[in-house]
């Protein structure tokens, strides 16, 4: 891969509305994309999927940005790599930061595919020619929550996630039931339970979810071992699982019967590949999580979620859950519950530059 320039830009958006969780309100998403150029011109794209404070995770905008400028660029500066898997393999001399590194990682996957001329799905072992879409329900007000329920059914939406926490579960979760007693339901917990609250955690084995999202520690796989022991309900780990090893230990332990894989929480693409594939031959099911993202991750969980052990609907919505105008063109659509995977190659979307250049607040350039 002759890598010529790699340039940052640093983007900003207003959410169309409040995503709300007990940890606080995104109103407006901070992002940084990341656009890898060849000798030949053929330009890749990522998206690092930190925010603009540590709410989710410890990485934020400015320590992705430091990550990339003076730790993760350098390392491919000098020393070129023939695919992919490489940089993954070499930013293993950083710890952690994995937002920083798949921002980066992504981008040379699209690059490397598009010097292919494949699609990125089939590149990384896909074979779903559409994908099944879930949205999830961020909000503190029941009423809100039911309407919006309503309005995503509508929209075609497969699989519907609420944000809940102990202040705020089972008044919401009845409610659903009492509105939607059929539809595909689960719940995000994101952290805001402790074993202490195990018997309300039972009593929400009545509404039938199909998985109840990080009750426990974001670092927690013991904990979790010994709750789904006491639930029906099978445990979905998120902030948990940020490794491989984490993904091998939590199934080894029985912390959990699903994971969400997230390339972005996970340092790229290579290592969700392999947690995917590693559940996949568990037979524990795995589905795609959401980050709020912009069009350019949308598009890589486009492709990773057409792996075969993706059997799960992912919070993989259309691009007009969140943005008036996508930065990507065509946006990503939702026709009758499901995404369709592109055929062309990278993740065979154009980047709509108009709109990229609105939001753009500061730019990086490196040259090779
Ligand atoms: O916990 O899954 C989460 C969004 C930002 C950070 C963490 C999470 C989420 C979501 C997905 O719930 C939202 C989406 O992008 O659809
Ligand atoms: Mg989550």
């Amino acid at each position: 891969m002759n890598i010529a320039t790699v340039e940052l830009f640093v983007i900003e958006m207003p959410l169309k509305s409040p995503f709300v969780t007990h940890l606080g309100a995104v109103t407006v998403r901070e992002g940084i994309i990341v656009k890898v150029t060849d000798q030949d011109g053929c330009s890749g794209y990522g998206e690092g999927v930190a925010f603009s404070t540590p709410w989710y995770t410890e990485e934020t905008v400015k320590t992705s940005m430091h990550m990339l400028t003076d730790l993760l660029i350098p390392l491919l500066q000098h020393n070129p790599i023939q695919h992919p898997q490489q940089a993954a393999e070499r930013f293993r001399s950083v710890r952690r930061n994995y937002m920083a590194k798949a921002a980066l990682e992504t981008a040379l996957w699209d690059l490397y595919a598009k010097n292919k001329s494949q699609p990125l799905a089939k590149l990384l072992g896909g074979e779903r020619a559409v994908i099944a879409s879930g949205v999830v329900i961020a909000t503190d007000s029941i009423i809100n929550a039911l309407k919006q329920i309503d309005s995503y059914m509508e929209e075609g939406y497969q699989r519907f996630k609420v944000k809940i926490n102990p202040q705020h579960d089972i008044t919401l979760l009845k409610e659903i039931r009492r509105h939607f007693p059929e539809i595909p339901l689960m719940a995000d917990a994101n952290s805001s339970y402790t074993l202490q609250d195990i018997d309300r955690l039972k009593s929400l084995d009545e509404f039938q979810l199909l998985m109840i999202e990080q009750p426990l520690g974001v670092d927690d796989i013991i904990k979790h071992a010994a709750l789904q022991k006491e639930l029906q309900t099978p445990i979905c780990l998120d902030e948990s699982i940020v490794t491989f090893e984490d993904a091998k230990n939590a199934i080894d332990l029985g912390s959990c019967k699903v994971i969400s894989i997230k390339a972005g929480r996970v340092g790229g693409l290579y290592e969700a590949k392999r947690i995917h594939d590693y559940c996949f031959q568990q037979h524990i099911p795995v589905w795609c999580g959401g980050m709020i993202e912009f069009g350019i991750s949308r598009a890589h969980n486009i492709a990773l979620a057409s792996l075969p052990g993706f059997t799960i609907p992912g919070d993989i919505s259309a691009s007009s859950r969140f943005w008036e105008e996508d930065i990507i063109s065509p946006e990503v659509t939702v026709k009758n519950g499901v995404v369709e995977v592109p055929t062309e190659s990278g993740i065979g979307f154009c980047i709509n530059e108009k709109r990229l250049n609105e939001t753009i607040k500061a730019k990086k350039v490196f040259t090779f």
